[in-house]
């Protein structure tokens, strides 16, 4: 028993890898009315009112804006669900998916 090494040899190994995220962006169009587009981003993506005006406006003016960013599966969810709500009401409102580098 004076013998028996108590102390393990080998580290448990531990691999958890952090899920890779993903920018959901929004495209300006020459269409779809700012306020359907700030009503849209706080309804599918919870903004506050003022974060959707500056999302909004950013996206207005520059072409695209980040709106937030997600794991894979609910940024694809979220960015299919604000486009088609644009395309019910016949708007052209686009967001894409991108991986965050
Ligand atoms: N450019 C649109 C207009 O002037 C408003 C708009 C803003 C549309 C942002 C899309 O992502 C967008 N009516």
């Amino acid at each position: 028993m004076a013998d028996t090494n108590l102390t393990p040899t080998l580290k448990p190994e531990t691999k958890v890898e952090r899920p890779k995220l993903y920018k959901v962006i929004l495209f300006n169009d020459d269409f779809t009315p700012r306020e359907f587009v700030t009503k849209v981003l706080q309804g599918e993506f919870r903004l506050s009112e003022p974060q959707a005006l500056q999302v909004m406006m950013t996206a207005h003016r520059k072409g695209v804006c980040v709106v937030s960013v997600y794991p894979r599966d609910v940024a694809e969810t979220k960015a299919t669900r604000a486009t088609d709500a644009g395309r019910a009401m016949g708007f052209p409102l686009r967001f894409d998916v991108e991986p965050e580098e």
